[in-house]
């Protein structure tokens, strides 16, 4: 569907200047949208899992940890694929935030997958200049990721940005020079994006942030010890289907949380690069842009 078209259905949750502030920019935050109730129960599911992180000592299928950790000073980077973890999260990703995809990328919607950010105060807790949607290309781009912040976000505690109108520009290279998968652009274009068209998406607790999966996006290091919580939720149009492996499937990747299901895919024309085949199993964004892991070629 085109925005338009998608427009032209009765919003559910945005307002009609959000959602046009979204296909315009290519992403957008939303203040404060959570109910407090709502905002409340992720958050104490989230204490009980950064808790429970603490026990363990190596990545695993749940707690993406980085060097360093352990009981006394946890450095949990991801919780993986909330969605499994708890019921509070699976209803979180099927309640408001599956209407807020709706109103962006139309009636029918599917779930992808979800996962849970931390910061750890730390320089290596930056997530660099990328673009999604060569993790997991589609048949289309109306594909996006909802992020809800579980605490506080300034520009202090590393927040969202994204680059304004780059979801209309060509997708960058995530390779490197050897073929080597990083999940990030290269040092070189790195340094060539227009800062003077980044937002920084922050919020207060249960703000939201949204982006299209062909914007480019980053979020700089944590200056402060306060925590970031940023729980993601991705979905797609039901007529975009995915044509590689999902890289953390589980029992809910590809299940219709609103509309009905469709019997003809939408393609669009521009290119998308594909990424390593994912079947064999993927770890993390942060592995793969600290060059932690081996690195699959293309
Ligand atoms: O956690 C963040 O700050 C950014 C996450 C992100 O960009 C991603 O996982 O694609």
């Amino acid at each position: 569907m085109t925005p338009d078209q998608i427009l032209s259905y009765p919003a559910r949750v945005l307002t009609q200047q959000q959602r046009e502030d979204y296909f315009s920019h290519g992403f957008v935050g939303v203040q404060e949208l959570l109910p407090a109730d709502v905002l409340a129960e992720l958050q104490a599911v989230t204490r009980d899992f950064v808790e429970q992180s603490k026990a363990v000592s190596k990545s695993g299928d749940r707690f993406d940890i980085g060097p360093g950790h352990s009981p006394e000073s946890p450095v949990l980077r991801r919780l993986k694929n909330p969605d499994t973890a708890s019921e509070a999260y699976w209803r979180f990703s099927t309640g408001l935030i599956a209407d807020v995809a709706a109103d962006l990328v139309g009636p029918n919607v599917v779930f992808h997958h979800s996962k849970l950010n931390f910061k750890w105060f730390d320089k290596s807790d930056t997530v660099k200049w990328h673009q999604d949607i060569q993790f997991f290309p589609h048949t289309n781009y109306n594909v996006l990721t909802i992020g809800c912040y579980l605490s506080d976000t300034t520009m202090d505690n590393g927040p969202l940005a994204a680059l304004r109108g780059s979801h209309n520009e060509d997708l960058y290279n995530q390779y490197d020079r050897d073929g080597n998968w990083t999940g990030m652009l290269s040092d070189e274009d790195a340094e060539g994006v227009d800062t003077s068209r980044v937002d920084y998406l922050t919020g207060k607790a249960g703000s939201i942030t949204v982006h299209n999966a062909r914007t480019l996006h980053y979020s700089p290091s944590s200056r402060s010890p306060v925590p970031r919580p940023l729980l993601l939720n991705c979905y797609s149009a039901a007529d975009a289907k995915p044509y590689t492996p999902h890289p953390s499937p589980t029992v809910n990747a590809y299940k219709l949380v609103r509309g009905e299901p469709v019997q003809w895919a939408e393609h669009d024309p521009r290119p998308c690069q594909i990424p390593p085949d994912w079947s064999g199993g993927y770890t993390s964004i942060y592995a793969a842009q600290s060059g932690e892991d081996a690195k699959p070629t293309m």
